[in-house]
């Protein structure tokens, strides 16, 4: 693999072949992983799998909210491109519910507001919104320009807020403001707490409050979620932010604990919610069957009744026939093949267990835009050095709140819960459950990507719609784990079922090896190279 390691860097110029090589690492196979260099500027160049911290604000966490209506500020194709391209379903209760995801509003600026300002255009527009829809918070998002030419979108928002009698507010989401999505997670984290969570005291009456954080609903995994908790006994009380609504969020401080899925896009917000309410956190994961019935177990057990668990159990117990048949099916038909995962934050490494439990083998992970702790674990995280690009974000200052924090679990209840795998604000990441001799690569730049599968010929390649037709056409079949190619759910018991049909049908069908582009059988077009 240091091999592999050394050809895959091997025709950059030496001072980015340095860089890029930090940024690859080979698995140990033990908690003693090595460092990887992650969150850090792309380099100018490299053809990137990365987007803009917009994306992560607009797209990723408030685009899944069906009744909080989101207006881009800026010129009309960041709106446009980030329209419902993420798979994020949502079912309104009621057919009389709100659901403005169907709608892309934008204040589509043209060149008088770049060079003019676009402030008078935007009040214009939250005002049009609010005539047309009445909703009952409407949230804008600033897009590269708004931040370069100076818009204060804040101080639009405040007086249409004071104007409208609505609640109103901005997210300084500029593309811009950090090196990737990631930036745009924690601006919105850091909004979305301040002007939402904890604004309404209303709880349920069940015991078993919970909130599922950083699960967006792609291809229906949020329904798949609801339905396991339903019959489980666990009362959702919200969900950041698959299939949820505004309102749910106001309520989501009377919660008794909270789930972390994705942990790159949400840890900020189960921190927060930590420190001020005294709601504790624990890592789960629902992709893969086994980790779904661990993680349910976890819930049941962090609550500690008796009849809950029993009930989790006999959940579990209906639901894992189908999966060992589908198993024993598909793993004859997938043991030994070999997968490499690159995506986003979180999900290449949930996705690893849905190829264990096919057998088949994770030769190369990374991640878009993950930080450290997602690789590493957060026991790295003191160790993290903050640079100039994260600096740049807001780091709220938050405090008990003095009345209504409330300890959710002693000290002492905490230890025996730790001590029977309910660990709590602990997520150790993805590298220590890697193979020895595997490799990690943080943001694979696209000539990397294409020397890997020279190198290793996986037998499937995983990941964005950018990369897909790219990697086919090298005859290598590539599965999207973002939109699971419009498939789907991926989540849970029946999600894993699905799963494996799918990437059965990847693996062993000859297509992909008849395929022959063009090019690879005659030169198309002659050319000679100047410099
Ligand atoms: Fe979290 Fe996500 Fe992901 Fe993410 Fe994304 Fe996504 Fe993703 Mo695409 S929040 S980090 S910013 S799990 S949109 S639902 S699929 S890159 S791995
Ligand atoms: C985003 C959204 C995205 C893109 C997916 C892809 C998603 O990063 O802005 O590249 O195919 O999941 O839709 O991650």
């Amino acid at each position: 693999p240091e091999e592999i390691k050394d050809k895959l860097v091997a025709d950059f110029p030496s001072k980015i072949a340095r860089k890029r090589a930090k940024a690859i690492v080979v698995n140990t196979g033990t908690d003693e992983t090595p460092q990887i260099a992650a969150n850090a500027r792309t380099v100018p160049g490299l053809i990137t799998m990365r987007g803009c911290a917009y994306a992560g604000c607009k797209g990723v966490i408030l685009g899944p909210t069906r009744d909080v209506l989101s207006i881009t500020h800026g010129p009309i194709g960041c709106g446009f491109y980030s329209w419902l391209t993420r798979r994020n379903q949502t079912r309104p209760p009621k057919p009389e519910d709100e659901n403005f995801m169907t709608y892309c509003l934008s204040t589509d600026m043209q060149e008088s507001e770049i060079v003019f300002g676009g402030e008078k255009k935007l009040a214009q527009a939250i005002e049009e919104a609010y005539q047309l829809f009445k909703p009952k918070t409407i949230v804008v998002h600033a897009t590269c320009p708004v931040g370069l030419i100076g818009d204060d979108i804040h101080q639009v928002t405040r007086a249409a807020q004071e104007k409208l009698g609505i609640k109103v507010f901005g997210f300084s989401c500029e593309g811009y403001k950090g090196v990737s999505q990631s930036a745009g997670h924690h601006i919105a984290n850091n909004q979305i707490f301040k002007h939402m969570v904890g604004t309404d005291n209303t709880a349920s009456p069940s015991p078993y409050r919970v909130n599922l954080l950083g699960e967006y609903n792609i291809g229906g995994d949020a329904f798949v979620i609801e339905d396991l908790f339903a019959r489980c006994g666990f009362e959702l009380v919200s969900t950041f932010c698959g299939n949820s609504d505004h309102d749910s969020m106001c309520r989501s401080h009377t919660a008794e604990l909270n789930l972390v899925m994705c942990h790159r896009s949400i840890n900020y917000m189960a921190d927060m919610m930590e420190t001020k309410y005294g709601i504790p956190w624990i890592k789960v994961n629902f992709i893969g069957a086994e980790a779904t019935a661990k993680s349910l177990r976890k819930i049941a057990r962090y609550f500690g009744d008796e009849k809950l668990i029993e009930q989790t159990e006999r959940v579990i117990e209906e639901e894992m026939p189908a999966v060992s048949e589908a198993r024993q099916l598909y793993q004859e038909r997938c043991r030994g093949k070999k997968v490499m995962l690159f995506v986003g934050g979180s999900r290449a490494h949930h996705y690893q267990e849905l190829f264990k439990e096919l057998g088949m083998e994770v030769v190369a992970a990374g991640y878009e835009f993950a930080h450290r702790d997602d690789y590493e674990g957060r026991r790295v995280l003191p160790s993290i050095t903050v640079d100039a690009d994260s600096r740049n974000i807001e780091e709220l200052t938050v405090e008990k709140d003095p009345e209504r924090y409330k300890e959710r679990v002693s000290p002492e209840k905490c230890a025996e819960l730790a001590a029977n795998g309910v660990e709590f604000k602990d997520y150790a990441g993805m590298m220590p459950e890697m193979e020895a001799g595997s490799l990690t690569i943080d943001e694979p730049s696209h000539h990397e990507t294409f020397r890997l599968l020279e190198l290793y010929k996986p037998d499937l390649y995983c990941a964005g719609v950018k990369e897909k037709y790219a990697v086919q056409k090298t005859g290598i079949p590539c599965l999207q784990l973002h939109s699971y190619d419009y498939g789907g759910p991926f989540a849970g018991f029946e999600g894993a079922i699905n799963f494996y049909k799918d990437v059965d049908r990847l693996v062993s069908s000859r297509i992909w090896s008849y395929l022959e582009a063009p090019w690879q059988r005659q030169t198309q077009v002659k050319a000679t190279y100047g410099i």
